[in-house]
């Protein structure tokens, strides 16, 4: 197994969940390098279902290390709710890292979140309001507040009582909302600190020596690559790096220290928020997908846009990422389809176009050309090898492992541990 990165291929929600859990099984060390409380994956132990933001899911394997990376962004109110989620299984907690040099989610960093996109109107993001954007905004301001200075309560005290008051004049000059008082913020978060103390480590240092003891260790993204603040669809993107490169600068080691990335990606495609999305489709078959795939946000209920699979998209993602292999997720929604269609290329102002503009405004203008392929209407929930499937879904793989010039590594074909076929 090695050290892999397992990254989303699309605009988040790939099943990155299922396949991380999967991979978690070889892994002696999860490591989560970006993102916050915007992530979410649904977890089912014992019958109960649970969703999980910041923890990874290789907490729930009894020997696996997990560590919530450097580039993360911390909210640790929400992050408590997990521990508390997990205790009450009783999931051990000990192996459970958090790095000193993450940045801490504030009460205003969730408001400034809100009122901003309420405030921008037509040209909101789309966020999941978590506070995320004003964290990472605050931490390239260089007046974010890290975890190491959370667990300092002197520091935490000095830090929040000029935030706070300068905070205060942005929600009530700009918004119009009221102040927040920094003795209770104070209060608040040294409860927090409290609890985690226990858990903080020198991440880097944590991961680096698990490399030289020749650990197994899976780097897992969230959200997906073109969610990207730098190589995604801006400005209609989160605010840190979901891309392969992001898990080396979030985690704190170098690139030779990677032996394999794996992208995840859907059969189809989807999208939650704002944004240019070239093959999304409306009416019934919208709705079958929708309804199918259950494509709802796990952090904010909100429906999923979706669309035919876009191939000019995936060889992006193949090329930013530097894609060893894919795996392709939730087959089995296109089970029913009489005829499906994949984006081979984009029309951009009459002329052919093969490669992801990272221009938005050409972007927003592409229009897919696509290559219609035959469905099979069966089930291949069943199906646990590539020779079970039906020609036609078979068919179907190869054309985007050729399209996209990488092989498929892994098809999913439902949830459960065990509707997956392992490409030999
Ligand atoms: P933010 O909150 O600042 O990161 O939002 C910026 C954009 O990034 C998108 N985004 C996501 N897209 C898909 N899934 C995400 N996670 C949740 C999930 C989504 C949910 O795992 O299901 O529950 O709604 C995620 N997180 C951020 C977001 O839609 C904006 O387009
Ligand atoms: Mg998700």
């Amino acid at each position: 197994m090695a050290n892999v990165i397992v990254i989303g291929a699309q605009w988040g929600d790939e099943g990155k969940g299922k396949i991380t859990d999967l991979l978690s099984r070889s892994a002696d060390v999860v490591v989560r390098p970006q993102g916050g409380v915007n992530a979410g994956h649904t977890i089912v132990v014992n019958d109960q279902t649970f969703k999980l933001h910041l923890i990874p899911s290789g907490i729930l394997y009894p020997d696996t290390e997990c560590i919530i990376g450097s580039g993360t962004v911390i909210d640790p109110k929400v992050l408590l709710q997990e521990f508390d989620q997990l205790e009450a299984l009783d999931v051990s907690l000990d192996r459970l890292y958090i790095s000193q040099t993450a940045h801490v989610t504030m009460p205003f960093h969730r408001l400034l979140d809100q009122a901003s996109e309420e405030k921008r109107g037509e040209h909101k993001i789309g966020t999941t309001g978590r506070g995320i954007g004003p964290t990472y905004a605050d931490k390239s301001e260089r007046m974010g507040i890290r975890v190491v200075d959370l667990m300092n309560p002197e520091i935490l005290r000095k830090k929040l009582l000029w935030t706070v008051e300068y905070k205060n004049v942005v929600l009530d000059k700009l918004y119009d909302l009221p102040p927040l008082d920094p003795e209770t913020v104070i209060a608040e978060y040294t409860t927090y600190a409290n609890r985690l103390r226990s858990h903080v480590v020198d991440s880097s240092l944590k991961i680096y020596e698990a490399i030289h003891q020749r650990k197994n260790i899976l780097f897992e993204g969230a959200q997906g690559t073109l969610l990207d603040l730098d190589h995604g669809t801006y400005p209609y993107v989160t605010s840190s790096n979901p891309i392969a490169g992001g898990a080396c600068v979030g985690a704190g080691i170098g690139p030779t220290m990677i032996d394999r990335v794996i992208g995840v990606a859907k059969a189809y495609t989807t999208r939650v928020g704002e944004g240019p999305f070239p093959t999304e489709l409306d009416g019934e078959l919208n709705q079958h997908l929708c309804d199918r795939g259950a494509e709802f946000g796990t952090t904010t209920g909100r429906r999923r846009r979706c669309g035919w699979f876009d191939g000019v998209i995936g060889r992006y993602a193949v090329r930013i990422n530097g894609l060893d292999c894919l795996a392709i997720t939730k087959l089995d929604v296109l089970d029913q389809l009489e005829e499906i269609k994949v984006c081979v290329a984009y029309e951009l102002d009459g002329k052919t176009c093969d490669h992801f503009p990272g221009n938005a405004a050409e972007f927003a203008r592409c229009q897919p050309i696509y290559k219609t392929l035959p469905g099979w209407q069966c089930s291949t929930e069943e199906c646990r090898t590539l020779e079970d499937l039906p020609p036609q879904a078979l068919d179907y793989l190869k054309f985007l492992a050729e399209l996209m010039e990488v092989p498929i590594a892994i098809v999913s074909l439902g949830a459960s541990r065990d509707q997956t076929i392992i490409v030999e």
